[in-house]
């Protein structure tokens, strides 16, 4: 991105004083985000200017509608920096054309920090209460009236169809080299349609769910690391809160990183799953009902399944869709993934119990 354009943008979304500073922050593997500093009139501000991903995201104004709709919904209800705020453009739109791509502007919240991993159980319990809250926050928001930014984003069905799709294709040539890592995700298929019938039968509810809760996407305070807001709402949109829990528990209690070549590091830690899990349900006060609270760990196999189907996908298609530093980044996610699901499949009675532990405990309090 040119700095012409970053000028423009700023312009665009009304943004005073002179520019110091453009500094680009890249963690994730869809959107690309740029800090640029400001001098007010001596007073210093920072903003961020992220692209949107048009590829993965087929409707930026629709999807910055979601966004807005329920950030100015949180903060009628918290108040000014529990949420992000975003800037409008004088004719009152959330995100801008310029050649073709899309751009938007929020307020960078100043001393806070993010993490990719952390093995702090404070944190790992702050990053659940910061989710739940968000879940028990938005629980009598009318989910229906959000667009789906993604159709069928957790719709584990659809998504191993794609993958058969993707490997009857075969558009990369590499399905023969994967042949064994096809098998073995096929084999766990039937576990992870099963939340999905159950949605689909009207048993487990539609909520407003964020659908990214990775650790890296809730601000902490530098100061007293408490959580300070949730970021990266694209993906907010009707969905099942086990799906919101189950992603986080993928990302923050896996022993490894979601890219880790050596699998015998790969396992769930049920310490971490458990700090998770008490910060969650904390946060959710008595939102979930009797069906999605005896779903939890099947969230967290599911949606580790789906992730690491869809890295596979991506690798048989070519890389199209997720970031990849390199080669063979997209298969490295995705026997990661494997391996976590299994050994989370091993453990779903251990998990199960600590999610009763921390309602007894809740229920003491
Ligand atoms: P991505 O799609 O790349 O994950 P994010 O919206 O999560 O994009 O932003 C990437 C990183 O930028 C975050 O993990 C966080 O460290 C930082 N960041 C994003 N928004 C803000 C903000 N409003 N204030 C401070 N830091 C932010
Ligand atoms: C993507 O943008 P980022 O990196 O936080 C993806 C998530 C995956 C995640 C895997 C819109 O999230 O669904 O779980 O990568 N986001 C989208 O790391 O597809
Ligand atoms: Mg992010």
């Amino acid at each position: 991105m040119e700095n012409n354009d970053i000028y423009e943008l700023c312009e665009l979304f009304g943004v005073q004083g002179e520019i110091v500073g453009v500094s680009i922050l890249s963690s994730g593997h869809i959107n690309s985000t740029f800090k640029v500093d400001v001098d007010e009139n001596g007073i210093m501000k920072s903003y961020i200017v992220q692209k949107v991903n048009d590829y993965v995201f087929k409707k930026p104004e629709e999807l910055m509608e979601n966004i807005i709709s329920v950030t100015d919904f949180i903060e009628k209800k918290k108040g000014s920096g529990k949420t992000l705020k975003f800037l409008k453009t004088s004719d009152g739109k959330g995100v801008t054309n310029i050649d073709g791509e899309y751009f938007r502007i929020y307020e960078f919240v100043q001393n806070t920090e993010t993490y990719d991993i952390t093995e702090n159980p404070k944190i790992i319990y702050e990053t659940g209460l910061a989710f739940g809250e968000f879940q028990q926050l938005l629980s009598d928001y009318p989910a229906s009236t959000l667009y789906e930014t993604i159709p069928n984003f957790h719709n584990t069905i659809n998504r191993f169809e794609n993958f058969e799709t993707a490997v009857e294709n075969n558009f990369s040539g590499r399905a023969e080299s994967v042949a064994q890592t096809i098998v073995d995700y096929l084999t766990i298929k039937d576990t992870a349609v099963k939340m999905t019938q159950m949605s689909q039968a009207g048993v487990l509810p539609q909520r407003v769910t964020h659908n990214d809760t990775k650790c890296n996407n809730v601000l902490f305070d530098t100061n007293t690391k408490k959580h300070t807001c949730v970021i990266d709402l694209d993906t907010v949109m009707p969905g099942l809160a086990g799906f919101d829990f189950g992603d986080a528990i993928r990302f923050i209690a896996n022993t490894a990183t979601e890219d880790e070549k050596d699998l015998s590091k790969v396992m769930l830690d049920l310490g971490k799953f458990e700090a998770f899990t008490k910060g969650f349900l904390d946060g959710c006060g008595e939102s979930l009902t009797k069906e999605e609270i005896e779903t939890l760990s099947l969230g967290a196999i599911t949606i580790t399944i789906e992730c690491g189907v869809r890295f596979l996908t991506d690798y048989i298609d070519g890389d199209r869709y997720f970031k990849i530093n390199y080669p063979e980044h997209n298969l490295d996610r995705a026997l990661c993934q494997l391996k976590l699901a299994q050994d989370m499949i091993a453990k779903q009675d251990e998990m199960q119990t600590i999610v009763q532990k921390c309602l007894t405990k809740k229920e003491l309090q």
